[in-house]
C-alpha cells in the first residue's frame, strides 16, 4: 500500500516541520527561553507523523512524548507547541505545563489524548477509549503509542490484555528505539523484540521499519482496517533509534558511536526525500522550495511565540483546582478542565451498538500472527543490544 503522491510529499513535509520545530526549540533552550526540559524525537519523526497521517478523522490518538509530529498532523500550529514549551499564557496549558502534555478530546478538538507521564498508562486509557468507541457504535479506532520501556509496565499488560480479550479497535504502536532512558532492551526483556512479546497476547502483530514513514503509514492503515473489521487490537512494532539523549540533559554516552552511525545513515527525512526524488514524485527544486518555506514558517511561528504574553498571574490557579475558571476557556479552547463531555460527542444508535458489541465476540477466527522480519539495521546493531 503506497500513499497517493500528495500524501507522500505531505509525510515528508510534516517530518520537516517536526524537525525544524525541535531544532528551533533547541536554540530557544540554549537561550534560556524554555521553562522545562526538552525531549526530542530526533530520528523517530516517521513514527508520529506516519501513524497520525494514516488515521481517520474521528479516530483518537494517544501519543507518547516522541510523537511530536502527530500534533502538527492533527492540526496544531507550531506556535502553540513553542508557546507550551515557553509556558506562555496562550499556550495549550496556559503555562501550567512545559512540554507535550496536552491534548483535546472534544468533538471540535483534534482527537488527541495528552501524553501520560506514567509509562504504560496510555495503553490502559486508550483501551477504555476503544471500548467506548465500540460501545457507542463509532466507525473509529484508537491509536496508542508505547515505548519499549513503557511496554514493560504492569499498566501496559493489564490494558492491552483487556483490549485483546475484548477485541477492541485499538492499534498500539510500539517504538523500539533500543533504550528506555539508559537501559538497553537486552537488560529489559529476554524476548527477541516487541513483536515477539506482543504475539503472546494473541493479537495480530506487525513489524515495520520505523524510519520509513510510508511503511509506518501503511502498517497503521492496515492495522486500522483490521480493527474496523472487529479483529483488533493490532500491535505494530516500529524499529527505530533515539538519536539524542533521553532529554536535553542526557548526553547518552552509554550509546556507542557505531550504533548511532548505523542509524544516522537511515535518517527518516533523508530516506523519504531520496525516495520522492528517485520515484519522480517531486523534483529537487520542489523539495528545496518546500524546505525553505517550512524553515521560514517555523521561524515566524517561533517569533510569534516569543512575542506572546506570559500567563496573567491573577489566573494562575485557574484550571488547576476544581471550580477555578480556566484561562483556556477564556482563550476559547473547547475542552477545559473538569467539564463533562457534551452530549452528542458519541453517536448513540442502539442497533449499531448492538452489532458492534456482538460481532467481535462471535468471530472466533484466531489471527495467525505474521511477524515480518526486519533485517537491515538489526544485523548491525543486534550484538550491542
Ligand atoms: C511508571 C514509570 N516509571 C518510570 C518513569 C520514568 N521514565 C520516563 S521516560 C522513561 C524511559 C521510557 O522508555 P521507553 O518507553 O522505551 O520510551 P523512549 O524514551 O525510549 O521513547 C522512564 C524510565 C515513568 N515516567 N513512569
Ligand atoms: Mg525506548
Amino acid at each position: 500500500m503506497t500513499p497517493p503522491p500528495e500524501d507522500r510529499i505531505g509525510l515528508y513535509r510534516f517530518m520537516l516541520i517536526t524537525r525544524d520545530v525541535e531544532e528551533r526549540l533547541g536554540i530557544l533552550a540554549k537561550q534560556g527561553k524554555l521553562k522545562g526540559g526538552l525531549y526530542r524525537c530526533l530520528g523517530q519523526e516517521a513514527i508520529g507523523v506516519g501513524s497520525a497521517y494514516a488515521m481517520g478523522e474521528n479516530d483518537v490518538f494517544g501519543p507518547g512524548i516522541r510523537e511530536l509530529g502527530a500534533f502538527f498532523v492533527r492540526g496544531y500550529a507550531p506556535r502553540l507547541v513553542i508557546m507550551q514549551y515557553m509556558a506562555k499564557g496562550g499556550g495549550p496549558t496556559a503555562g501550567r505545563e512545559t512540554n507535550v502534555h496536552f491534548g483535546e478530546l472534544h468533538p471540535d478538538g483534534r482527537g488527541l489524548i495528552s501524553p501520560i507521564s506514567m509509562l504504560g498508562s496510555m495503553v490502559s486509557v486508550c483501551t477504555g477509549v476503544a471500548l467506548a468507541q465500540r460501545y457507542r457504535g463509532l466507525d473509529a479506532v484508537t491509536v496508542a503509542h508505547t515505548g519499549d520501556g513503557a511496554m514493560s509496565t504492569g499498566q501496559f499488560y493489564e490494558g492491552f490484555n483487556l483490549a485483546c480479550v475484548q477485541r477492541l479497535p485499538l492499534v498500539v504502536i510500539g517504538s523500539n528505539n533500543g533504550w528506555a532512558y539508559g537501559t538497553p532492551t537486552n537488560r529489559q526483556f529476554r524476548a527477541r523484540d516487541l513483536a515477539a512479546r506482543a504475539a503472546g497476547y494473541g493479537c495480530p502483530v506487525m513489524q515495520v521499519d520505523g524510519n520509513d514513514v510510508e511503511a509506518v503509514w501503511a502498517a497503521t492503515r492496515e492495522a486500522r482496517e483490521i480493527c474496523l473489521r472487529g479483529q483488533g487490537p493490532v500491535f505494530v512494532e516500529a524499529l527505530t533509534m533515539r538519536m539524542v539523549g533521553h532529554a536535553a540533559h542526557d548526553d547518552a554516552k552509554y550509546v556507542s558511536r557505531e550504533m548511532l552511525e548505523a542509524w544516522r545513515a537511515r535518517d527518516p527525512l533523508a530516506l523519504q526525500r531520496q525516495r520522492l526524488l528517485d520515484e519522480g514524485v517531486a523534483t529537487q527544486a520542489d523539495l528545496a522550495a518546500m524546505e525553505d518555506e517550512v524553515q521560514a514558517m517555523v521561524l515566524a511561528e517561533a517569533e510569534a511565540a516569543l512575542a506572546a504574553p506570559e500567563p496573567d498571574p491573577a489566573t494562575v490557579i485557574g484550571g488547576v483546582y476544581h471550580g477555578e475558571p480556566s484561562p483556556l476557556a477564556v482563550a476559547g479552547y473547547p475542552w477545559t478542565h473538569g467539564e463533562a463531555a457534551p452530549d452528542g460527542w458519541f453517536r448513540q444508535d442502539a442497533a449499531t451498538v448492538e452489532s458492534r458489541v456482538r460481532a467481535p465476540f462471535d468471530d472466533t477466527g484466531l489471527w495467525n500472527p505474521e511477524v515480518v522480519p526486519y533485517a537491515p539495521v538489526r544485523a548491525a546493531v543486534e550484538d550491542e543490544r
